[in-house]
């Protein structure tokens, strides 16, 4: 039946592409499914160096995981540096990872930008770190946005060269879950960038704490084109694709009922009925964020409780592992 493994980052604006690509899915999965869920601070400090905010944002993501319907009793939420195993299986991976792999990776390129010898080496060395989060589980599957797909397919590689090494057929190969119809959301400012959490324009993105005026505000004036009724066209229509398809996954319909709904409205008439399904969808999870946020101690012992059962999982694989490559058992 398989194990899912999924992390989220601690950075700073949770918001709906998150929801939509990662966070939903992880609600229906734990259904079905043994599920780990882990809030990925090791990789949030690539990018993010304040201790406070840093804190801040652990509990934050933790709400809104825990908001959106992730159950505790179900599945293991915690935090990624509690559970030591990662950090020490991407080590024994850092040093049977050809550099030749990571120059490939397209987000170090973007992320680093133009001076890359300033880049921190945690940045460059981030998929192999992503690599144990799921292979210290040995996971079968990993839900994601089409924006982790490559990084996924490197886990795919990492895990067949360990294997191939230490001649064993210890790692399973891990396989992407891409699923729903917005598995890949955008700025609601620009139809051709990705929805993300450091877009420096709030009215980009849609966060998971805006309250129901702010939400209505932002659809509405999210950009759109002068052709009257709404259909789906990526490349000559990037806006109403991206609303028509955000539109559709919190409808829980298909972007073809949507269009057939909405093939002669004008652009005010389906934003303001957007905005109503996005208000009824979005704001009850803000308030349940507010409300978890508000006892933060009842957070870390969920968080806590989580990393006690991932570590369950994750000690006897990393023995096993230290083990095949000559290391003392842990
Ligand atoms: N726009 C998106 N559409 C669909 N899925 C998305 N994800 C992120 N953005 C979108 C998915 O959310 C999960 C958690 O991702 P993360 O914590 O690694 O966040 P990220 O990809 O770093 O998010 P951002 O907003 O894109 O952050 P920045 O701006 O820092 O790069 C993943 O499953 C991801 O696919």
């Amino acid at each position: 039946q398989g194990l899912i493994f999924s992390g989220i980052q601690p950075t700073h604006g949770i918001h709906l592409g998150n929801y939509l690509g990662a966070l939903r899915n992880w609600v229906t999965l734990q259904e079905s499914h043994r599920c780990i869920y882990c809030i990925v601070d090791q990789h949030a400090l690539t990018t993010l160096q304040d201790a406070a905010q840093m804190r801040r944002n652990i509990h934050e993501v933790a709400a809104a995981i825990l908001a959106s319907g992730v159950d505790p009793k179900r599945s293991a939420l915690f935090v990624q540096s509690s559970v030591a195993a990662h950090a020490r299986l991407a080590w024994v991976l850092n040093c049977v990872t050809p550099m030749g792999w990571l120059n490939r990776m397209t987000q170090f390129k973007e992320k680093a930008g133009k001076h890359r010898e300033n880049a921190p080496v945690g940045l460059f060395s981030y998929p192999v770190l992503m690599a144990a989060d799921i292979l210290v589980y040995r996971a079968t599957h990993v839900p994601v946005g089409e924006d982790q797909k490559q990084h996924l397919e490197l886990a795919r590689d990492i895990a067949a060269i360990f294997n191939r090494k230490f001649e064993s057929e210890f790692f399973p190969q891990p396989e992407p879950l891409i699923l729903g119809e917005a598995t890949r959301v955008m700025s609601l400012r620009d139809g051709t960038k990705k929805m993300s959490k450091s877009d420096t324009s709030d009215m980009s993105r849609i966060n998971l704490t805006d309250d129901a005026d702010a939400i209505a505000q932002k659809i509405r004036r999210a950009k759109s084109d002068a052709i009257l009724g709404i259909s789906f066209d990526r490349e000559n229509r990037p806006e109403a694709s991206n609303l028509l398809t955000i539109y559709a996954a919190l409808a829980g319909s298909t972007r073809a009922e949507v269009e057939r709904e909405y093939a002669e409205a004008s652009f005010s008439d389906f934003k303001g009925r957007l905005a109503d399904l996005a208000v009824e969808k979005l704001a009850p999870i803000a308030g349940e964020m507010r409300r978890l946020l508000a006892d933060p101690g009842y957070l870390d012992s969920i968080l806590e409780d989580g990393a006690a059962q991932a570590r369950a999982v994750a000690d006897p694989v990393l023995a096993q592992v230290h083990e095949l490559v000559g290391f003392p058992r842990p």
